[in-house]
C-alpha cells in the first residue's frame, strides 16, 4: 500500500481511519519535535541534507530521495505488508493465528520489550548529536543524518503501538521516550551501550558496525513475534537498518585503507604523526564498542528470555528455518560461563539460553565484517589482523561481569587488570588524540586524512555529489 504523504503522519497503517489514535499520535508529535530540536543533530538544522525517505513498503523502490531539510523528514508509521494467514512459528503458541491484538496477560512483558527498543532509537540519536561539525566529507555528514532520521522514525514505529494497543499506560511510556537521556545521571537511557559517549567519528562507525547490529538481531527476533503489528513493524525497520551496518563496515574498512596506506607511504606502523588512525588503535576502539555490545544481548541465563519466547513475544534469529520442535522445553544448548575462575562450556537448558543464542549469531556476524577488513590489510601487503577479543573481556552483564578477562579470555587478577588495560581500551590520550584528527571537511569530494574516500557515492550520485548544501 502506497503512503499518503499528505497526511500529517505518513503511513501505511490507515491512521485516517482511527480518530482516537490519530489524535494521540498528533498530541505526542509537537513532545518528539521539540525532542529533536533540543536533542537531535546539533547544527544543520536549516540545511538541505540529501535524504532517503520511506515512500512505500515494497521490496523494489521503497526509497526515495532528496533534499530535505531535517526538520522537515517525513517521520512516519510503516509496517511491512501482512502475510496472509500469519501463524506463530515458537512457543506455547506455536501453529495458532498471529495476534491482532495483545492477550491480556502478556501486555506487560511485550510493553516492556517495546519499550526498551523503543528507547535505544532516541538513545542513538543523543550519542551522535555533536557529530556533524567534524564530519570527514559532506559524503558521511550526509550517512550521519540518514542514521539519525531514520532512529527517529524507528521511535516512532515503537510509539504507535504503544499509542495503538496499549491504552493510557502506553501513553505514558511514549512520553517517558521523550524524557529519559542518554548518559544522564537522574533518567538514563535502559541499556548501557546507550548511555555511553559517541565522541568522535571512530566511535560513530565503530557504533554503528557494532551496536547497530545488535539491532538487526534484536528486530529480527522480535520480527517473528506472535503480535503481527511487532512483526510487521521490525520487518520494516529491519530494511532501514541494513544502511546504518553499511555505514559502520564501509566506515571502519575506509579508515583501515588510509592507514594502510599511510604505513606503506611512511613505512611504519604508527602513522598518527601523519594524522591517520593506527591500527592498534583501531583494535582498542573495536575491543571497546564489540564488549559493551555484547552486553546489550543480557544475560547467559534468562527466564526472561525464556518467558518471552514461551509465550510467543520474541523468538529466536531465523525461528523458522531452524530445523527442531520451536518449543525447546527438553533441548540444551552449549553456553560459555564462568565456574570457579575459570571460563568454561557448559550444556544449559536451551530456553533459559537464549540470550546466548542471539549473542552466537551476532558474534558470528561480527566476525565476518572483520574478517572483511582484514583482507584490506592483507591486500595491502601489511601483516596485522584485527580480531574480536573473547567474549568475557571487559563485560558488565552476564557471567563475565564479576570477572577480569583478557582478550584471549584469560580469567586474571585485578592488578593485572590495572596493568594491561591500556593496552586493550583505548585511554584517555588516546581519545583526545583520535578528537584533534577530527575536523569538518565540507568541501564537495574531499575527505579528512584518517578516512579513504568510498568507492560510490550514495544512489548513483558521484562521491563529489553535494550530499548537504551548507552553502
Ligand atoms: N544494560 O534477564 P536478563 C537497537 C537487565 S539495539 C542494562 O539477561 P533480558 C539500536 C535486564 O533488563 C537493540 N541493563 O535480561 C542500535 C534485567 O533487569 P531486571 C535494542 C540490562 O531481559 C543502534 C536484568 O538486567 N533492542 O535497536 O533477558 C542504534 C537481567 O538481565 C542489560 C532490544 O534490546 C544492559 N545491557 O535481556 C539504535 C530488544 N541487559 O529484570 C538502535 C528488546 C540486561 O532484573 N530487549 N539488563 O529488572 C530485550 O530483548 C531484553 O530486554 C534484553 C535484556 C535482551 C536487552
Amino acid at each position: 500500500m502506497a503512503i499518503d504523504y499528505a497526511e500529517r503522519i505518513p503511513n501505511n497503517v490507515n491512521l485516517a481511519e482511527n480518530r482516537r489514535l490519530q489524535r494521540a499520535l498528533e498530541q505526542w508529535q509537537p513532545g518528539f519535535q521539540k525532542w529533536w530540536a533540543e536533542m537531535g543533530p546539533a547544527g544543520f538544522q536549516e540545511r538541505e541534507v540529501y535524504l532517503r525517505t520511506a515512500t512505500s513498503v515494497d521490496a523494489q523502490g521503497w526509497a526515495s530521495f532528496g533534499y530535505v531539510k531535517m526538520p522537515d523528514y517525513r517521520w512516519g508509521i510503516f509496517l511491512a505488508e501482512a502475510e496472509r494467514d500469519r501463524k506463530i512459528a515458537f512457543g506455547d503458541h506455536k501453529g495458532e493465528p498471529a495476534w491482532q491484538e495483545i492477550p491480556g496477560e502478556y501486555r506487560g512483558a511485550l510493553r516492556r520489550l517495546i519499550v526498551t527498543q523503543g528507547d535505544t532509537e532516541p538513545a542513538s540519536v543523543e550519542q551522535q548529536r555533536q557529530l556533524g561539525r567534524t564530519s570527514p566529507s559532506l559524503y558521511d555528514l550526509r550517512n550521519l543524518f540518514q542514521v539519525n532520521v531514520e532512529e527517529g522514525r524507528h521511535l516512532w514505529a515503537m510509539v504507535y503501538l504503544l499509542h495503538g494497543y496499549f491504552g493510557r499506560d502506553g501513553r505514558e511510556e511514549a512520553d517517558a521516550l521523550l524524557q529519559r537521556r542518554s548518559g544522564n545521571a537522574d533518567n538514563p537511557r535502559i541499556l548501557g551501550a546507550f548511555n555511553e559517549q559517541t565522541p568522535d567519528w571512530l566511535s560513530f562507525l565503530m557504533f554503528t558496525f557494532f551496536t547497530d547490529r545488535d539491532g538487526k538481531y534484536q528486530l529480527a527476533s522480535l520480527a517473528e513475534s506472535a503480535f503481527d503489528p511487532l512483526s510487521r513493524t521490525c520487518r520494516f525497520m529491519l530494511t532501514e537498518e541494513a544502511h546504518h551496518m553499511f555505514v559502520g563496515e564501509t566506515g571502519i574498512g575506509r579508515v583501515v585503507q588510509c592507514t594502510c596506506e599511510l604505513m606503506k607511504e611512511h613505512d611504519t606502523d604508527e602513522v598518527g604523526r601523519y594524522g591517520g588512525i593506527d591500527l592498534k588503535l583501531m583494535q582498542k576502539y573495536l575491543n571497546f564498542h564489540y564488549s559493551v555490545s555484547l552486553d546489550l544481548f543480557g544475560a547467559e541465563l534468562s527466564t526472561n528470555a525464556a518467558n518471552y519466547f514461551s509465550m510467543g513475544l520474541k523468538g529466536r534469529f531465523n525461528e523458522e528455518t531452524r530445523d527442531d520442535d520451536h518449543q525447546l522445553n527438553n533441548a540444551q544448548y552449549t553456553i560459555t560461563q564462568v565456574d570457579d575462575m575459570r571460563i568454561v562450556q557448559k550444556e544449559q537448558p536451551a530456553l533459559l539460553a537464549l540470550n546466548e543464542t542471539l549473542r552466537d549469531a551476532y558474534i558470528a556476524d561480527c566476525a565476518r565484517g572483520v574478517g572483511r577488513w582484514n583482507k584490506v590489510i592483507k591486500t595491502a601487503g601489511i601483516n596485522f589482523e584485527l580480531r574480536l577479543p573473547h567474549r568475557g573481556f571487559h563485560r558488565a552483564i552476564g557471567d563475565c561481569a564479576a570477572v577480569k578477562v583478557s582478550p584471549e579470555g584469560r580469567i586474571i587478577t585485578e592488578a593485572e587488570w590495572d596493568t594491561h588495560q591500556g593496552e586493550w581500551l583505548p585511554t584517555a590520550a588516546e581519545r583526545e588524540f583520535v578528537g584533534t584528527l577530527m575536523k569538518g571537511v565540507t568541501e564537495p569530494g574531499k575527505f579528512a586524512g584518517w578516512i579513504a574516500p568510498p568507492a560510490r557515492g550514495i544512489n548513483h550520485q558521484g562521491i563529489d555529489f553535494e550530499y548537504v548544501k551548507l552553502g
